[in-house]
């Protein structure tokens, strides 16, 4: 028997620490052996998704070509670990329903919008609250927490370690080999 696809969905704001994680997790599987592939923004938005910005139907347009990719991989066997704001439900549950329920892990990655611009990495939410970004998720473009995720990941409590632990817990559970 041959590993079993998976899509593991991480959402939350911008610095809320969902890449952090998810490259650690990434490191983890890679050490199991497992076969997997991480997509985030900078595999996605500077190549596939490059004609898209950050108005809703662009957001939905990169949340469902991604979701496309991740079902191919999938299909595939592969694990993929998946890291987008994606603030909308309606593409979260989009996503979740095409990949199928019991191949989909949703991750929230929890921090409160406040917590997030003051760790502000890369100075994106002082431009936004300057003008100088529009539609920034949490200052001019809203986020739609998730209500049922599979896992909540509360980064204002939990080291990396133990966020990473928390999800490789889940992903162990789920994997057939
Ligand atoms: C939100 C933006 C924006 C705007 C650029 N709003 O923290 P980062 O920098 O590295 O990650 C953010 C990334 C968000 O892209 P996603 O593809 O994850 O978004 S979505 O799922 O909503 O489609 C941020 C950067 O892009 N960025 N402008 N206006 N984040």
């Amino acid at each position: 028997i041959g590993q079993q696809g998976l899509v593991v969905w991480f959402t939350g704001l911008s610095g809320s620490g969902k890449s952090t994680i998810a490259v650690e997790v990434e490191k983890e599987l890679i050490k199991q052996g497992k076969v997997l592939y991480r997509l985030d923004g900078d595999n996605i938005r500077y190549g596939l998704n490059s004609d898209l910005g950050f108005i809703k139907e662009d957001r939905d347009e990169n949340i469902r070509r991604i979701t496309e990719v991740a079902t191919l991989f999938k299909d595939a066997g592969l694990i993929t670990l998946a890291s987008f704001i994606s603030p909308f439900k309606s593409m979260r549950d989009f996503a979740k329903k095409k990949i199928g329920e019991e191949n989909f892990i949703e991750i929230y990655v929890k921090a409160n919008i406040e917590v997030c611009v003051k760790r502000d990495p890369k100075g994106l939410y002082e431009k936004a609250k300057q003008g100088e970004i529009e539609n920034f998720t949490g200052i001019s473009s809203p986020y739609e927490e998730p209500e049922d995720p599979d896992v909540v990941i509360d980064t204002e409590e939990l080291t990396v370690a133990e966020s990473v632990e928390k999800v490789l817990k889940l992903v162990d559970s789920l994997q057939i080999t």
